[in-house]
């Protein structure tokens, strides 16, 4: 993996750049589709490269070896082939999922024990395993395990919480070194910077990190709660301590807003269930804010969704039969909603990195957030 950083925005700490993998050229900012499972919920992957122009995914670690297993993923030569997908994967260690979706789990100084959300069976997670494991799937680009602190978090348990991600960093790392890629393209790897709110443990965890020369650096245990502005100020100042040339990933963003608010502090990538979650319960993003396709109001509105969008939902129909298939459960819903939100998403850091390139991305942004804080409805 190659990343070539193009523009310095000169007013802000916003960059355009390109992660160069052996499937294809990501141009950053760049927005992640979530595909856990192996899949983007209720859109096809002929739909997500076609259509809405996805240049990668995200998949995850956690879910792929509990099904399909890592057997079933050797077998059918990694998930690129298994799911028909052929441009860049990033997979999630699964660190953070074992937080948020197991109920019995044990924090041991070498590992995590869970409890499977499947069938309750028990299972072991180590730097050595989750390394193991991204190789037999065979992702572009490997994260690491590490431990997301929760929100609020005191600071004894946060300083010792980013030592454990430090030390488990190098258990990574020469996991990762003392194992090869199955499947014939290269992997890249990257460390995930954890610190909590505060600033001391991220400067710390950032140059731990730093020592071990990853591919990327991650900054992890944000948007776990904590309010839009002190996420704002821990990622301007954890950007600082990042290397220039290489790319910079926030893990779970998250609003179009705080999106636009990290590309400025210097972030490149994102991921987010957010817009494909919320197309399923019927919120879309527009370019006028959020709209509610269950609203009455919609009823007898013939108009596209948002006409300044050039999705195939947008360009084909009308609100009234989003709000009727909505209505009528039909699962079709699912998918034009889906579309709707995904190149929703694409667009809007496609527009910040043409902006980051033309000089103008600060004022576009700021004119572009005070309208997606508005809600429509
Ligand atoms: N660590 C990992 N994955 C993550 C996070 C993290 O801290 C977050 C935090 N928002 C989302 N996904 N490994
Ligand atoms: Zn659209």
């Amino acid at each position: 993996m190659d990343f070539k950083l193009e523009k310095r925005d000169t007013r802000s700490k916003a960059r355009a750049g390109r992660i160069i993998t052996e499937h294809g050229e990501i141009k950053t900012p760049i927005f992640m589709p979530v595909g856990t499972q192996g899949t983007v919920k209720a859109v096809s992957q002929r739909i997500l490269k076609d259509e809405i122009k996805a240049q990668i995914i995200l998949s995850n670690t956690y879910h792929l070896y509990l099904r399909p297993g890592t057997d079933i993923l050797e077998q059918a030569g990694g998930l690129h082939k298994f799911m028909s997908w052929d441009l860049p994967i990033l997979t999630d260690s699964g660190g953070f999922q074992v937080y948020s979706l197991t109920e019995l789990r044990k924090l041991k100084s070498d590992g995590v024990e869970f409890r499977s959300h499947l069938d309750g069976s028990i299972h072991y997670f180590t730097p050595q395993k989750v390394i193991e494991i991204q190789r037999s799937i065979g992702s572009d680009i490997i994260m690491p395990l590490d431990e997301c602190t929760p929100y609020p978090c005191e600071y004894d348990y946060a300083k010792k919480s980013t030592e454990l991600t430090s030390k488990w960093a190098i258990l990574n790392k020469e996991a990762f070194e003392s194992t090869k890629p199955l499947y014939g393209h290269s992997q890249a790897l990257f460390g995930i910077i954890q610190g909590s709110v505060y600033k001391d443990l991220r400067e710390i965890s950032a140059k731990d990190l730093l020592k071990l020369d990853f591919d990327g650096y991650a900054i992890g245990g944000l948007a776990v709660g904590e309010p839009p502005e002190v996420m704002y100020d821990l990622v301007d100042f954890t950007t600082d301590f990042m290397p220039e040339n290489k790319p910079r990933y926030l893990m779970g963003v998250g609003r179009p807003e705080n999106i636009l608010e990290a590309i400025e502090r210097g972030v490149d990538m994102f991921d987010c269930v957010m817009p494909t979650r919320n197309a399923r319960n019927a919120y879309l993003f527009t370019s006028k804010g959020v709209v509610s396709m269950r609203n009455a109001a919609y009823k007898d509105d013939f108009s596209p969704l948002d006409p300044e969008c050039d999705c195939y939902t947008c360009k084909n129909f009308s609100k009234s039969y989003l709000r009727h298939l909505f209505n009528a459960k039909e699962i079709l819903a699912l998918e034009l909603s889906s579309i709707h939100n995904l190149t929703f998403y694409l667009n809007l850091v496609k527009t910040a990195r043409e902006k980051i390139l033309d000089g103008s991305f600060v004022e576009w942004k700021n004119g572009i957030v005070e309208v997606l804080s508005t809600n429509v409805q």
